[in-house]
């Protein structure tokens, strides 16, 4: 298989990683007559190869597996390239031991994307990403463009590579997978916006801020940079693609911005500008759905969607579970997941659209290195007050201090009965922790899940939830 990196040449590849995109890589792979050497630090009983064996048996590469821990050193024999799964930290020694030989380490994205006839789109940011990523395919599906919503958002880029003609792509991607890109340039990219995450993995801010950012630098003038004019990290980044902002606040140079009586209107330098959509067109909660809403529809743009097409796909866009989802109401109390807000830039933006002192929020679960103290401003101005679950509870109380009454719930279940028992009407109960979930759930989709269980059980408790409540 020819390869634009390396010697050019992809003969034997070196797969770390047996998740959902190692295994795509694995079979493209195999398919296209290149052996694989399958890494994976879990046991092969734990791993999920029935179908990647059947699949080889057949295939014209061939298959070796390497699983229950990381091998000491490379495989002997010659490897053209390391293809790295997201969840595998770049720093193992395997992989500085494949540099070291001169084999490229690359993502399964970077692998896939010379493969793929068809415009490409890409969406990276702190928070935001698969809500803009599903709203772009929305849109762009809506101007009669067969269309694949693809990438972090649990659909690798390498398994979409044979298909039917015509398709374009468009790829959620996760600073982890932006890591491992090389030569990938998306025909337009959107940066959301940058708060901290992920700094267990990344040390510091500034380390996560330049791998986001990396996206942009083998972009070239025939390409698109959709970047936020409001966040000052994310507004610019060294790229010779031409720069589209999006802005709530005021108008761009070039891209498009909400005016103040709620109209989204596009500008491009030189010509008047064109009328996109209207901010109560979107149909989800929050402002970040207006940011989310005008970068997909640059992206969409990029593709060839129309204004039309683009407020028919937005006006139909249903959103993503477990994103401020309302969850139920009960004597006026509305409650949301926002299960998915694992850091504090995402719980900002959630608590932003709520009338002030009018919330209660539940906080906690597993920091992943953020800064907790962040929150404590705007969570003083918008909640009446707060219930604290998880391993962070702790480091959350020291943050709030006696900024507003909070209480020590440990418990989702025991955090959502206390916050139904004091909200009143025109309150909301707001999940929107700011952490991973890992300390006591499986995913955020089992946290958003629980909570939202937890909600039918006190809204089928009657008006008043006496049983539920118990
Ligand atoms: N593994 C090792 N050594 C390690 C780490 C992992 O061998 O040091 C092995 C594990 O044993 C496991 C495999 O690698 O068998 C898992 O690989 P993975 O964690 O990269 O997971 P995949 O199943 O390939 O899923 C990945 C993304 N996972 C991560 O980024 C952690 C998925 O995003 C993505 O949907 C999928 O590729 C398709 O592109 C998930 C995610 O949590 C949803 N993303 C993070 C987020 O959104 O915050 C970034
Ligand atoms: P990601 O894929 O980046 O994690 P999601 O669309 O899944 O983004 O949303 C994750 C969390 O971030 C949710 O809590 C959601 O309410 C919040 N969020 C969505 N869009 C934005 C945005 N543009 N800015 C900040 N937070 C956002």
């Amino acid at each position: 298989m020819r390869a634009p990196w390396g010697n050019g040449r992809l003969e034997r590849v070196l797969v770390y990683g047996l998740g959902l995109s190692g295994r795509a890589a694995a079979r493209l792979l195999l398919s296209r007559e290149v052996s694989v050497v399958a890494v994976d630090a879990r046991p092969e009983e734990k791993l999920d190869l029935a179908d990647l064996h059947t699949f080889a048996a057949t295939a014209k590469g061939k298959l070796e597996i390497l699983a229950g821990a990381e091998p000491d050193g490379l495989p002997a024999g010659k490897i053209d390239a390391v293809v790295v799964s997201p969840g595998v930290p770049m720093d193992r020694p395997l992989l500085a031991a494949a540099r070291a030989r001169g084999a490229p380490v690359i993502a399964e994205v970077e692998l896939a994307h010379p493969l793929i006839q068809g415009p490409i789109v890409a969406i990276t940011g702190s928070n935001g990403k698969s809500t803009t990523t599903a709203l772009t395919g929305a849109m762009v599906r809506a101007a009669g463009i067969p269309v694949e919503v693809c990438g972090n958002i649990g659909v690798p880029l390498i398994g979409l590579v044979e298909g039917p003609p015509g398709r374009a792509f468009v790829v959620e991607l996760s600073s982890f997978q932006v890591d491992g890109l090389v030569t990938f340039k998306p025909r337009a990219a959107a940066l959301l916006n940058l708060s901290e995450d992920h700094l267990d993995r990344y040390g510091s801010m500034a380390a996560y801020v330049a791998s986001k950012k990396r996206l942009f630098l083998p972009m070239d003038s025939a390409g698109i940079a959709v970047l936020n004019a409001d966040d000052p990290e994310a507004a610019d980044a060294a790229t010779e693609a031409r720069k589209r902002w999006f802005s709530r606040r005021g108008r761009v140079l070039d891209g498009c911005w909400a005016t103040p009586d709620g109209r989204v209107l596009e500008v491009t330098p030189g010509e008047p500008d064109v009328y996109l959509f209207d901010a109560a067109d979107v149909p989800l909660a929050g402002v970040q759905n207006l940011e989310n809403a005008m970068a997909a529809a640059l992206l969409a743009r990029a593709i060839g969607a129309e204004p039309a097409e683009i407020r028919r796909g937005l006006r139909s866009f249903q959103g993503l579970p477990h994103r401020m989802q309302r969850a139920g109401e009960r004597n006026g109390v509305v409650f949301y997941d926002d299960s998915k807000g694992t850091n504090p830039g995402a719980t900002l933006k959630s608590l932003e659209g709520f009338a002030d002192g009018t919330v209660h929020l539940i906080l906690g679960g597993r920091n992943k290195g953020a800064d907790l103290a962040v929150l404590t401003p705007l969570v003083r101005q918008k909640a009446r007050r707060v219930y604290l679950i998880g391993e962070a509870a702790e480091e959350c109380a020291a943050a709030l201090g006696d900024a507003v009454p909070f209480e020590r719930s440990e418990t989702l279940d025991r955090a959502v009965r206390a916050a139904a028992a004091q909200a009143v009407a025109g309150e909301a109960v707001v999940l929107s922790p700011a952490c991973a979930s890992f300390d006591q759930f499986r995913s955020f989709v089992h946290r958003g899940e629980v909570f939202q269980a937890l909600v039918r059980e006190l809204l089928e408790g009657g008006p008043d939830g006496q049983e539920a409540r118990g």
